[in-house]
């Protein structure tokens, strides 16, 4: 297994060149081909058990919960009253655990791509994979953009929970996939994708937002820190069909009490606005896009 090495798991991509991340590895859980990708589960000396596919860190159960939350959170917070959630993608189960604690979600369908993942998870990944038994989910196993073709006009929220532009996900960064979300969406609806680290994707990030731009009256680029990927962060695009969506001051104030009743532990309302601030050589770049 070369992706371990004396001990040590090391993540090297070409989308990160020269840099790389390790981590201290106890016991490899699982390792096997499935249909789509590599899937590795290990656990580390201080990150709990981490799910890898095609050799990139997807979540570590020490930190997983800022990407998973803020990922569920800014979108939901930004919607006066989502009902109906599609999740693409997720099958570590992460952000529909996050997904299904909001009182007005009635229904979520979630649609992986890659069984395999959602099992390894059940086995090695409880404390994300919880929500598979929740009653609000139908879980669809397949590929989102045919489910989406099937599916117009049909939710409040989408939430594309991808792995990076190589491989199985890399169309779900192209424009024709957020048409498709667009018209998946009912009016006034709202979707947030997994969108790069403003470090080392800014170019790919502006691209992105300029063709949102072209599609949604309401686009905006926000971003949590997380230590195990690339540069400790990662971002996430946000369109809304509704032109008075403003995402960086959200609709839904979660109060101290309801953030504690959510068991959040990133995300609460300050840093749903914060999230959307960006460091200058950032803003610089997205915001011409
Ligand atoms: N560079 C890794 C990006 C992975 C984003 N998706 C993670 C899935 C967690 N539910």
């Amino acid at each position: 297994m070369d992706l371990i090495k004396d001990g040590w798991f090391t993540e090297k991509c070409a989308l990160w060149p020269g840099q790389a991340m390790s981590l201290q590895v106890e016991e490899v859980l699982y390792h096997k081909r499935s249909r789509f990708q590599d899937v590795l589960v290990f656990r580390s000396k201080t990150y709990g058990n981490v799910l890898v596919l095609d050799g990139v860190i997807q979540c570590t159960e020490r930190d997983e919960f800022s990407y998973q939350e803020m990922i569920a959170n800014l979108p939901l917070c930004s919607h006066p009253n989502p009902k109906k959630v599609l999740i693409i993608g997720g099958g570590d189960g992460g952000v529909l655990r996050e997904v299904v604690k909001h009182p007005s979600v009635e229904s979520v369908v979630q649609c992986e791509i890659d069984e395999d993942v959602i099992t390894v998870s059940k086995k090695y990944l409880p404390g994300m994979s919880q929500g598979y038994s929740n009653p609000k989910l139908t879980l669809h196993v397949g590929d989102g953009f045919e489910f989406m073709k099937q599916n117009q006009d049909a939710f409040d929220v989408i939430i594309t929970d991808s792995s990076d532009p190589v491989g199985p996900a890399e169309s779900l960064f192209k424009e024709s996939y957020y048409q498709l979300m667009k018209t998946a969406l009912h009016e006034g609806g709202i979707l947030c994708c997994q969108a790069e680290c403003q470090w080392l994707h800014l170019e790919l990030i502006k691209e992105m937002k300029h063709f949102c731009k072209s599609l949604f009256p309401a686009v905006d680029y926000a971003y949590c820190t997380i230590p195990t990927y690339p540069s400790g962060q990662i971002g996430f695009l946000l369109c809304s069909k509704n032109p008075n969506t403003s995402f960086s001051d959200p609709v839904q104030k979660l109060t101290p009490e309801k953030v504690d009743e959510m068991h959040l532990k990133y995300y609460n309302s300050e840093v749903h606005r914060a999230a959307f601030v960006l460091p200058e050589f950032s803003r610089k770049v997205l915001c011409d896009a």
